[in-house]
């Protein structure tokens, strides 16, 4: 068997049923034989940095480990930022990755792969030698798994077609056990809990498995307490009566005041970065029990008053069997009132529409787009001004239906992992939200890659026809504003032209009019809101 052959059978192995890719003459082998001989699903982008982020999408859907493949030289460092994007998210990833012959001095598409990989910050892994090629692929695999983030395999192409022969190797991943926290740190957590009037509990990330969040949820229902998540886990708590949202810089008004009066934070799995806590404005005056499995998380951004080493799940479990113990008196802060004036807030209540006769104020859109959009959705949300209002009105039905590219900060990465996440959990409808740069600068390419893949997605730009941020910046650093609008064409006949459907909205009378072409839709959707470019605020 050729290496390249054994490769493909490794993956297959490692149960690769969909691969995401561009091709080249140094990853097409390994293609080949996955589609011909292992039936694997090769998904074309149009861009490696496409390809990348389907690859990450389709895994932070599923918890799987997200495989794409790239051809050498200028095929892997098209990927570079999507790369950095999927370690600072922490995604389980593989990318296999041609390079060139090593004997071949003059090849045009040379480059030291490995440096350029390192630099993002993914691991990477060689393939050695025919002999532990099939055991090379199995490390990369492990190495995705356990360290969470992407690893990268290089192939040189030379050694590709070298012979070998195929003793299958496969990970060999041992759970960690979920471990309780120490009856001592219990001790004091207790101790500060009992004694808080107005506590509220918050949840991130590493609280939003289904039995963290049931722990999570029945020890705030014991004492009372609302319960608030951090942009990461956003919807962890929907439908519970005294749910605050998004605790962070993108606090609602109602919220905001709740958490003011509040004198403990009580928080599972979230790392109290700068935008949760806004820049620790939102901890003043309060006491803080920081729980998490990582004790490296603990007290690393914000001051902790009680820090707790331990599974989310047994702690909160802990909590509350401690407090029945002790006969705590619930606390009351989640009172009926606080539910009932949550639960008759209106978001349209928080800001003064500014729709125009020829655009329309995005909040408005999206607000209204959140009631007529398909409910059972993935939704995610690219970089730009507009992410603000889209993050905050736009809601999915469980956390890991919520799609954050801008780890790294980046614009334009969001339509590759929203085609990753259509096609992984395809139950769910894809529902991007981009801007016009955003859209232009990679979202082009790959709304195509939607319409070749027969994904059901649908594509919100909101369309300033302006990099928005800039636009802002520019106005308020007494900078010529001018500068950053771009004469972009009309989006909906692009999105037909891409093979797509593609809609206006310029009023919220066009919005009425969106309900029967969103049901009726048979193939990627693309909803071009028209935006005043002098929109002032990237906050509201
Ligand atoms: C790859 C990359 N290039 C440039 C920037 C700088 N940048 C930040 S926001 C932004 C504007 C993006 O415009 P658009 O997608 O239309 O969203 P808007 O801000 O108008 O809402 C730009 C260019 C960036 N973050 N990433």
């Amino acid at each position: 068997m050729r290496v390249h052959s054994a490769i493909a059978s490794a993956l297959a192995d490692h149960s690769v049923d969909t691969i995401f890719g561009v091709m080249g003459d140094a990853n097409m082998s390994i293609i080949n034989d996955l589609v011909q001989t292992h039936g694997t699903r090769f998904v074309t982008a149009a861009h490696e940095a496409g390809a990348t982020m389907m690859a990450d999408g389709a895994a932070r859907v599923t918890g799987r480990i997200g495989v794409v493949t790239t051809t050498q030289g200028p095929g892997l460092t098209n990927t570079v930022t999507a790369l950095t994007e999927a370690v600072r998210n922490g995604t389980e990833m593989l990318l296999v990755c041609g390079d060139t012959p090593s004997k071949e001095r003059q090849n045009l598409q040379d480059i030291i792969q490995r440096d350029v990989i390192l630099a993002t910050g993914a691991g990477f892994e060689q393939v050695r030698s025919s002999d532990t090629a099939v055991n090379d692929v199995a490390i990369a695999m492990r190495r995705a798994s356990l360290e969470r983030r992407p690893i990268v395999l290089n192939v040189p192409s030379d050694l590709q077609s070298m012979e070998t022969e195929y003793v299958a190797s496969t990970i060999d991943i041992t759970e960690l056990p979920a471990f309780p926290p120490s009856n001592a740190a219990l001790d004091r957590a207790v101790g500060v809990i009992a004694a808080a009037r107005r506590p509220i509990v918050l949840a991130g990330r590493g609280a939003t498995s289904r039995t963290a969040r049931d722990s999570v949820l029945r020890l705030a229902e014991r004492i009372e307490a609302p319960v608030a998540t951090t942009l990461l886990a956003k919807d962890l708590f929907v439908g519970a009566p005294s749910n605050l949202g998004i605790f962070g810089t993108l606090i609602s008004p109602i919220a905001s005041e709740i958490v003011d009066q509040a004198d403990c934070v009580i928080a599972f799995g979230a790392a109290l970065n700068r935008h949760t806590t806004d820049r620790n404005g939102l901890l003043q005056g309060k006491r803080i029990v920081h729980c998490d499995a990582n004790p490296g998380a603990i007290g690393r951004w914000a001051p902790v008053t009680v820090p707790v080493t331990g599974d989310t799940a047994l702690t909160a479990d802990a909590i509350v069997t401690w407090l029945d113990a002790a006969e705590f008196e619930p606390t009351g802060f989640a009172s009926d009132e606080l539910v009932r004036r949550l639960a008759e807030h209106e978001p349209r209540s928080e800001f003064q529409d500014r729709s125009t006769g020829t655009t329309i104020d995005l909040r408005t859109a999206l607000i209204r787009l959140n009631e007529i959009l398909p409910a059972t959705r993935t939704l995610i949300v690219d970089a730009g001004r507009f992410a603000v209002p889209a993050m905050k009105y736009v809601h999915v039905g469980e956390p890991d239906a919520y799609v954050h590219t801008f780890n790294f900060g980046s614009v334009g990465l969001s339509m590759g992992a929203a085609v990753g996440a259509a096609i992984a959990r395809p139950e769910r409808t894809a529902v991007v939200v981009l801007g016009d740069g955003g859209f232009m600068m990679g979202g082009l390419a790959e709304f195509n890659s939607a319409v070749r893949h027969h994904v059901d997605l649908i594509a919100v730009v909101a369309n300033d026809g302006c990099y928005g941020a800039e636009h802002m910046l520019l106005q308020t650093r007494g900078m010529n504003p001018d500068l950053s609008l771009l004469e972009w064409p009309d989006f909906s006949p692009v999105a037909e032209a891409l093979g797509g459907r593609g809609v206006t909205v310029r009023s919220p009378m066009d919005l009425e009019k969106l309900g029967k072409m969103i049901s009726d839709r048979d193939r990627p959707l693309l909803i071009d809101v028209k935006l005043d470019p002098n929109w002032p605020s990237i906050q509201h």
